[in-house]
């Protein structure tokens, strides 16, 4: 496929759909339902479910065109020895990581809490990616894949805007590719965290990367 020209902040970016990957950033039950590792911490889990709908469209679209299309999630081995102390120790969750709570283990691999949700589950082909760090990229073979594809561009997407998406965005821009995040297909639990951390990607020229949306995005990809 010809480059496309997708609307976007700072400016406009071109790019060719045969070497951009679509990264859904732990888009798991753990995040988005009752009693995982989100609402243990003590936040309000709806203010993610407006981005399932824009990235179930975005995930369509990608599809339709032969994306790479790579879904991530954060977790743990259950014997727990990649789990850092500092992060397993930290705060006043009502359940830390490893407890059992109504979606078995918090945040360990292979338990249902730890699933990506079924409205955005991959289909056969599409790669997942486990990472026990806030990045994509942090130990994990992530780098490898997209090299092996000759990916140049990310179009990064899921939850939370702050925290995961803005870490991962952060490695991939110093790792050379330029990154498009469409910010109806993310979401945070602090709606000001989710609306000032897009600014920050698009601010000083596109520090970070460029913001739109999905609409945007579809409507490019035609
Ligand atoms: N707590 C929070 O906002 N996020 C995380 O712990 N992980 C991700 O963002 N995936």
């Amino acid at each position: 496929m010809a480059l496309i020209c997708i609307s976007a902040e700072p400016q406009d970016i071109e790019i060719d759909p045969a070497q951009t990957a679509i990264i859904m950033i732990d888009m798991q039950r753990d995040f988005l339902q009752p009693g995982g590792f989100g609402e243990t911490l003590g936040n309000d889990i709806s203010l993610l479910a407006a981005a399932v709908e824009p990235c179930k469209n975005l995930l369509a679209g990608a599809r339709r065109h032969g994306m790479l299309i790579i879904h991530t999630r954060e977790g743990h081995r259950p014997d727990m020895l990649d789990a850092p102390p500092a992060k397993v120790e930290r705060g006043q969750p009502s359940a830390r990581i490893g407890d059992v709570g109504p979606m078995g283990r918090i945040l360990i691999r292979g338990e249902p809490g730890h699933d990506l949700i079924p409205e955005l589950y991959p289909q056969a082909g599409e790669a997942v990616i486990d990472k026990p760090g806030k990045g994509a990229f942090y130990a994990t073979d992530l780098q490898t894949i997209l090299q092996n594809r000759g990916i140049a561009n990310l179009i990064v997407c899921g939850v939370t805007t702050e925290v995961c998406v803005h870490t991962t965005v952060r490695e991939a821009n110093d790792r050379g590719y330029r990154c498009l995040v469409p910010g109806d297909c993310c979401a945070s639990y602090f709606p000001e965290f989710h609306d000032v951390g897009l600014r920050m990607i698009k601010a000083q020229g596109g520090i970070f990367g460029w913001v739109t949306d999905s609409d945007r995005i579809l409507a490019a990809l035609g």
